[in-house]
């Protein structure tokens, strides 16, 4: 396959979409822009409901790849989540079928997993084939998504690698963070090697960079290539001096999805 150079970035105006279009121009792609809402100085960006599905179509049309981001990113009613997130990831699934676009990177969530127990004490990382335990219906909708794309691949040859991206945000803002965080750097990286590794099939990883408290195993994630560069470890001080260590009696610090199982933040749309 030769390397992606025109990547479709949707959710482009998101907090992620805006870190990847400011970060991912230095490894030499030409990104075309897709949100449903307008992106401040990017006049040329593609407003465009996932809803539509002509105007993803048109969107998808002669691009390399897609890197697809948009959607509702916490817990809504389930109709909301099954419009964006689930007709929608299909119509960008079926546009690059339709359209001959042969890799996407996936932005699945930790919320796809986010029932299983975090680890504690000496506990094994938490592998990537562990049994998918959706936390919200926002996170069954990643698990759609990633069922999604390993039909995509299967059937039709559209090659995927979803991401289960633990919290990508500039700095670490809680204690659960430290252990799931990926730097925006790092999810440059990983977005990189995701889009230029070779016969990925459909390959899932965790999405984080190499905390010294991660949870979950990344070696799907380095097989193709990634190294990560950054540790939160430098936050930990802090935040454990204002929010205290994780309390294993406490259930909202009992799961990897963090407070999702037990009180989801809730898209505000
Ligand atoms: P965000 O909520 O800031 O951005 C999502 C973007 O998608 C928004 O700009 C929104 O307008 C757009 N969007 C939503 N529905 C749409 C539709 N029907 N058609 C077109 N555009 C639509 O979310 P964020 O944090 O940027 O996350 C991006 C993606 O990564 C999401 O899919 C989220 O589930 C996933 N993710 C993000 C994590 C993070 O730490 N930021 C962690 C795990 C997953
Ligand atoms: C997600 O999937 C959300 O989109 C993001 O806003 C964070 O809440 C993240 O998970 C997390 O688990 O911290």
């Amino acid at each position: 396959m030769p390397a992606p150079r025109t990547v479709l970035l949707t959710g482009a105006a998101g907090g992620l979409g805006t870190l990847m279009r400011n970060l991912l121009p230095a490894f030499g792609y030409e990104l075309r822009l897709l949100d449903m809402r307008p992106i401040e100085g990017e006049p040329d960006a593609i407003i465009a409901d996932l809803a539509d599905q002509d105007a993803v179509r048109e969107a998808v049309r002669g691009v390399d790849a897609i890197i697809h981001l948009a959607g509702i990113s916490l817990e809504a009613p389930f109709e909301k989540i099954l419009r964006s997130n689930i007709e929608g990831t299909y119509h960008v699934y079926e546009a690059a079928r339709q359209e001959g676009v042969k890799r996407i990177v996936f932005a699945s969530s930790n919320h796809a997993v986010g029932y299983t127990p975090r680890p504690q004490g000496d506990d094994p990382l938490i592998p990537i084939d562990t049994p998918r335990r959706p936390d919200t219906f926002y996170g069954l909708s990643k698990s759609f998504g990633e069922d999604l794309a390993q039909l995509y691949w299967d059937k039709h040859g559209v090659e995927t690698v979803s991401v289960r991206i633990g919290s990508c945000f500039p700095e670490p803002t809680s204690v659960r963070m430290l252990s799931v965080w990926m730097s925006p750097g790092d999810g440059a990286r990983l977005f990189h090697a995701a889009l230029t590794a070779e016969d990925v099939g459909h390959t899932v990883v965790y999405g984080s960079s190499a905390n010294t408290r991660l949870w979950w195993d990344l070696s799907t994630a380095r097989a193709l290539g990634y190294c990560p560069q950054d540790d939160s470890e430098p936050f930990a001080a802090k935040l454990i001096a204002e929010q205290g260590e994780l309390d294993p009696d406490n259930e909202a610090h009992a799961y990897l999805g963090g407070h999702f199982p037990i009180d989801p933040p809730i898209w505000p749309h």
